[in-house]
């Protein structure tokens, strides 16, 4: 969408070798919370990100023209679905249960298209701000940078003797971003604002204020369909709206507005105000005709914060950020790295060299990341968070609930952020809605449903345009199930009694309603799903039939199990529902067994079979042992040995995400060395254009630290960053483990403010891989069990109270 401001381009190319002196003076040491570069960004993966969990800004620092990508948390195409899509789908089942029962897998396939509805909305990019400056000469020197703990980018060159500044932050309380822009000589700061965009907008100016006003498509095809007739669909009565507002608030120098931009001549210092707002008010009203005001709300948020000087403004942006930014400090040891710019240290740790403050700083970023883009009730962040310039950009920037929209909450409880979970618990209170009449109509079962995909409507069909789609991925349901798990997740850190009650237990046991009606029996009476599918997998029968359909999938089987040790646990806190506790508990005593197949694997299918592909990056079911938790080494060391096999013939080479799981699955087997090998491959460095990506050579990291699938997904960056915490704690409402998979090279170090489960928070030092000092905070009183090797220490903590001692 972006034209290449020709003038920036060429200075990118020219500043390494003019700056790269001027730019390592500027920071003493190589940081383990910031991200800086030489030169401005040419690619979106090079691109510096703020956000405030609503809007989102990607900065490319250029010289003569500063663009930044706009977004909105809540900027999507489309308008709600209508979940009565396929209202007789489940009529299909009988035939689909009689075909596997006679195990003719290739009629069970075909049958299953019948059971697809349509495909999901995209999540839309809302367009680019250019700031526009009057330098006619070459810069002398640029640097552009990120705090992460300030949540703040900077950029300052020279040009012609005189130093230029930018500031720029999005604040979370007063709903703005501001950008303050400075020159070092009076009277040398000349800029204009500009503004386009993919979708349908109009601009016009008042005054200071640069106005935009727009609408999004009410349809945009997945782009992974590829050339389509009319794939972007607009229309000026349908989708949601837009305001975009810009403000200079100058000290000195000359405002002149003209047609399409203000422009601001001969001053010393301004400020840039910007705010957004959309009509989006729900996942079930109609953007165009019950939507929110959003010019009004637009305009009351920019007259809020322009009457606050910047000072103001970042002192309160600060305090919010640094509330939760600053909970956790991680430490790994000493670090002689060199100070480098990211791109560059990332290249460099590629070839093996020691970085620990770049392990640090990835984990941190994840942090970051999730603050900046997790805040707005019931819209988790999606498979790009909330930063995304494509009209169809890559999987429409959804959520993927086969693994995608839940990596994305892992750290949220572990990291100490469960305040930035809370857009995820809310949306599995929308989806749960839509779901019940998916469960319905789709599989003829009570309860609720979700599957393969799912958007800001919260469709929870199954996708595939009615029968266009991948069997393997497109008919997948147990996205509700996986889901749920969420809810006993943030219950189990938080003790949130009232939650678990009131918001979690009824949709707990509408996930295991749903799956208690779906199960069937086999030929020797276990229970199996029939049909099911194991994600985005493809096994091949003994006569040679390449098949995705089958019944008693262990994946399958792993979610649902997983769901009713859950319910059960939720229902035993409450003391309530005995009944039904007892229907999960005689239906899980019946599930067909895990079974560990020939080569000594984790079987992913019911019979023995094999693998179409056997490296593929999913590796669903395995999820009993992460993120699940009924399969570990202590408790089921044969299905652990199992699950350590599987990983071990699929490999280590894959996507991003698929890293970022696998991390979690190696930290759970506690094998630290391991876990760490794939960390690092994890920030391995990937060339940054992300629309030409090809995902066969492996994920790893782009030079904004953005996770490369690739193309860019922010999946891996949270799976990466959790998989940090679970080499360092490991809990259950019983026990925290210390160190439980640390690796030899992360021989010292501290770390602080973890949160276990039961409401802890952790903080270690140790020394040659063993704990020193620990300190335990209780939040909500309780007891644990401390566990390191052999040694263990009982702990019964008030309310709010702490402890430290040696270990
Ligand atoms: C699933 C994965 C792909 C990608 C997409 C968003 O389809 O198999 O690798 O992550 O989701």
């Amino acid at each position: 969408m972006i034209k290449p401001f020709a003038y920036s381009l060429k200075i990118a190319s020219v500043l390494p070798v003019l700056f790269s002196l001027v730019s390592v003076n500027l920071l003493s040491s190589q940081s383990a919370h910031t991200l800086w570069f030489d030169r401005p960004a040419e690619h979106f993966e090079e691109t510096l990100v703020l956000g405030n969990g609503k809007a989102g800004a990607s900065i490319f620092g250029g010289v003569a023209t500063d663009s930044i990508y706009l977004n909105d948390a809540t900027l999507w195409s489309g308008e709600p679905v209508d979940p009565y899509m396929n209202p007789e789908a489940y009529k299909n089942l009988p035939a689909i249960r009689e075909a596997l029962k006679n195990e003719n897998y290739k009629l069970a396939d075909s049958l299953q298209s019948k059971l697809q509805g349509s495909f999901s909305q995209s999540y839309m990019p809302l367009g680019t701000v250019y700031l526009n400056f009057e330098h006619k000469n070459q810069p002398q020197s640029y640097h552009r940078q990120l705090e992460l703990e300030k949540a703040l980018s900077t950029v300052t060159y020279k040009v012609d003797g005189v130093t230029f500044t930018r500031e720029y932050f999005i604040s979370h309380a007063d709903q703005a971003m501001v950008i303050r822009l400075k020159s070092s000589k009076k009277g040398a700061l000349n800029f204009n604002i500009g503004f386009n965009s993919l979708l349908k907008y109009e601009l016009a100016t008042n005054g200071p204020t640069l106005e935009v006003n727009g609408y999004a498509p009410y349809h945009v095809e997945p782009s992974y369909r590829g050339k389509m007739p009319n794939p972007v669909q607009f229309d000026p009565n349908r989708g949601t709206r837009f305001t975009s507002l810009f403000r200079i608030k100058h000290t000195d120098g000359k405002l002149i507005g003209t047609d399409n931009t203000v422009a601001l001549k001969d001053a010393t210092e301004a400020v840039v105000y910007v705010s957004i707002a959309t009509s989006f008010n729900g996942f079930d009203k109609n953007p165009a005709t019950e939507g929110l005001d959003h010019k009004a709300m637009a305009s009351s948020q920019l007259s809020k914060a322009s009457s606050k000087p910047f000072d103001a403004l970042f002192e309160a942006h600060l305090k919010d950020h640094q509330k939760y930014f600053n909970r956790v400090h991680l430490d790994l040891g000493k670090s002689t790295a060199e100070d480098l710019p990211t791109d560059e240290r990332l290249k460099r740790y590629a070839k093996g060299e020691e970085d620990k403050n770049l392990e640090v700083l990835y984990f941190q970023y994840g942090r970051y990341l999730l603050i900046s883009s997790s805040r707005t009730p019931n819209v988790p962040a999606n498979l790009q968070g909330i930063w995304n310039p494509y009209i169809r950009p890559p999987w429409s920037s959804n959520y993927t609930l086969n693994i995608n929209a839940e990596e994305n909450y892992w750290l949220a409880e572990n990291a100490n952020l469960s305040e930035m979970h809370q857009p995820m618990l809310g949306f599995i209170e929308n989806i749960a809605q839509t779901g019940k009449i998916t469960a319905k109509t789709f599989y003829g079962a009570g309860g609720w449903a979700a599957c393969h995909n799912s958007d800001i409507w919260a469709m929870s069909n199954p996708v595939g345009d009615f029968g266009q789609g991948g069997i393997n991925w497109a008919n997948w349901n147990m996205g509700g199930t996986w889901l749920s798990s969420h809810l006993w997740e943030h219950y189990t850190f938080s003790q949130d009694l009232d939650f678990l009650k009131n918001r979690a237990y009824p949709l707990l046991k509408g996930a295991a309603e749903f799956c208690l009606e779906w199960l069937v029996e086999d030929k020797d009476g276990n229970l199996v799903t029939s049909p099911g599918t194991s994600p985005e997998n493809k096994f091949i029968t003994p006569d040679g039939y390449q098949g995705a359909t089958l019944y008693g999938s262990t994946s399958d089987l792993a979610m649902i199990r997983e769901c009713f040790q859950q319910t059960i646990a939720a229902s035993e806190t409450l003391k309530t529902d005995a009944a039904f506790r007892t229907q999960l508990e005689k239906a899980l005593a019946k599930l067909y067994p895990y079974q560990v197949g020939k080569k000594g694997n984790l079987q992913e299918w019911y019979h023995d079979w094999e693998d179409v592909d056997p490296k593929h990056r999913h590796q669903s079911h395995l999820y009993g042992l992460y993120p699940g938790h009924h399969i570990s080494p202590e408790k089921t060391p044969e299905l652990a040995d199992a699950t350590r096999t599987t990983l071990n013939i699929k490999g280590d080479e894959t996507t991003g995400w698929s890293k970022g799981w696998r991390i979690n699955l190696w930290a759970r087997l506690l094998d630290g060395n391991r876990a760490y090998k794939q960390y690092r491959e994890l920030l391995r460095y990937v060339a940054p254009d992300g629309v030409r990506a090809s995902y066969e050579k492996g994920g790893g990291t782009y030079p904004n630290l953005f996770d490369a699938h690739p193309p860019f997904q922010i999946d891996g960056n949270f799976g990466g960053a959790a998989a940090v915490v679970e080499m360092l704690v490991q809990s259950t409402l019983q026990e925290i483990r210390l160190l439980p998979a640390l690796p030899d090279v992360w021989a010292n170090g501290s770390v602080e403010g973890l949160k276990a489960r039961g409401n802890f928070e952790v903080a270690i030092t140790w020394n040659n891989k063993v704990p020193t000092q620990v300190k335990i905070h209780s939040v909500t009183g309780g007891s644990t069990v401390l566990k390191h090797g052999t040694k263990q220490k009982k702990l019964t903590l008030k309310p709010n109270e702490t402890v430290e001692f040696n270990w």
